[in-house]
């Protein structure tokens, strides 16, 4: 495949996010956002209250479908993501999982020596993970068509880390003292959510996502040599593992997200996705240097810059489309998911300035070709 140069497949999608992760031409750039769902939204507070907590959220499907639904019916973002959250694979397996109010998730037995994982068990994403395929069936049925679904999963080091820190952490103390002191704990741990994850994100294409995105969030506290072998091999394996073509014959991306791993591109190439996710401290155009024409890129806009003017907004998303000029391959997206405290009316802004901008780089940079 060439970014900037592809031979039609019968089966080409028309969408502009999957045309834009296949390296297709696309007259403007597409954009969603990473936590687009979620609780800048009034009516997602809403809906949240009325499950009566976020887990009791995830786990109906005609409301989880409803929250993924609201960016989308209230923004026309190009792009549907599921809404669920990473977490519901260590619980599946038999964790058992709280979310604090205000504190976010808890594990309050964690796992901490190699005889732990007999406790765990395999999920058959059709029973304990039955609840995310409704959703997406459900999602389906209300989704218009021409608007594809992105579903997910958490890369299996990044639910290590959870599963073994007992929630969300600084100092990742408990993983890095198993990653030094005991590998074959930590590595049973990987292979067992490697399996795990290969099964849920296949089931998820079959219920009719129509790309998968890895949030990997924790790659970046790894050195390079630990990056490797405990978050990327295990990625790897699972991107070996997918379903890559729908039943029409179009082919379902794969997103790659290791956050803070910009360092790394050289390694990720070698993962087997199409879609690098890169965070705002790589420009786009360096890492298309880096990585050549056959990744598509998604990002790279710093949420934070959502605080600022829309003047200011519109400035900065122009600095990222123009990092990468006049090519295919790219979808919009925040380096990072939204935060909280958002003001929803920025989300607009953002939008009309990719639309504008990227349609602007595209007919000035034609004339020159
Ligand atoms: O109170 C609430 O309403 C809960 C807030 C919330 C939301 C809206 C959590 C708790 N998860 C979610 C949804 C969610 N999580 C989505 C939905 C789809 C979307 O709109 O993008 C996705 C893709 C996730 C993925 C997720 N969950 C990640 C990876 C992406 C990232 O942001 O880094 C991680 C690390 C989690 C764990 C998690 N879930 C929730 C919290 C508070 C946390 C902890 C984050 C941390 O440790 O810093």
């Amino acid at each position: 495949m060439n970014a900037n140069n592809v031979t039609a497949p019968s089966s080409e999608p028309q969408s502009l996010f999957l045309r834009a992760c296949l390296g297709l031409d696309v007259a403007q750039t597409p954009v969603w956002l990473m936590r687009q769902a979620g609780r800048y939204l009034p009516e997602y507070r809403e809906v949240r209250r009325q499950a009566g907590s976020f887990l009791a959220l995830c786990k109906n499907p005609e409301l989880a479908a409803r929250v993924t639904l609201q960016p989308i019916e209230r923004f026309g973002l190009d792009a549907a993501i599921l809404f669920s959250d990473i977490l519901v694979i260590p619980e599946a397996m038999g964790m058992e999982l709280h979310f604090l109010e205000g504190e976010g998730p808890h594990f309050p037995h964690p796992l901490t020596r190699l005889a732990d994982l007999d406790r765990l068990n395999l999920p058959d994403p059709e029973v304990q993970l039955g609840y995310v395929m409704g959703a997406i069936d459900e999602i389906r049925r209300q989704l218009p068509s021409s608007t594809p679904l992105i579903g997910f999963s958490g890369s299996p080091w990044t639910l290590a880390t959870y599963m073994i820190e007992g929630g969300s952490s600084k100092k990742f103390a408990q993983i890095k003292t198993a990653l030094y002191d005991d590998p074959p704990f930590l590595e049973g741990l990987l292979e067992r959510l490697v399996t795990a994850v290969v099964h849920y994100l296949n089931a998820q294409i079959d219920h009719g996502v129509q790309a998968v995105q890895i949030f990997d969030t924790w790659g970046g506290i790894l050195g390079p040599d630990e990056y490797r072998r405990f978050s990327l091999e295990p990625m790897t394996r699972i991107i070996a593992g997918l379903k890559r073509r729908r039943p029409d014959g179009t082919r379902v991306p794969v997103i790659l997200f290791s956050k803070g791993c910009g360092g790394y591109l050289e390694t990720i190439a070698t993962s087997g996705c199409d879609v690098v996710g890169l965070d705002w401290t790589t420009p786009l155009g360096q890492a298309r240097a880096r990585l050549g024409p056959k990744f598509a890129l998604q990002g790279n806009l710093d949420p934070a810059v959502l605080y600022a003017s829309p003047k200011r907004i519109h400035a900065e998303v122009r600095r990222v489309l123009e990092s990468l000029g006049n090519q295919n391959g790219h979808i919009f997206n925040l380096g990072h998911g939204m935060e909280p405290n958002l003001d929803p009316e920025k989300v607009p802004i953002l939008i009309a300035a990719v639309r504008e901008e990227s349609k602007r780089i595209r007919g000035q940079s034609s004339t020159h070709v």
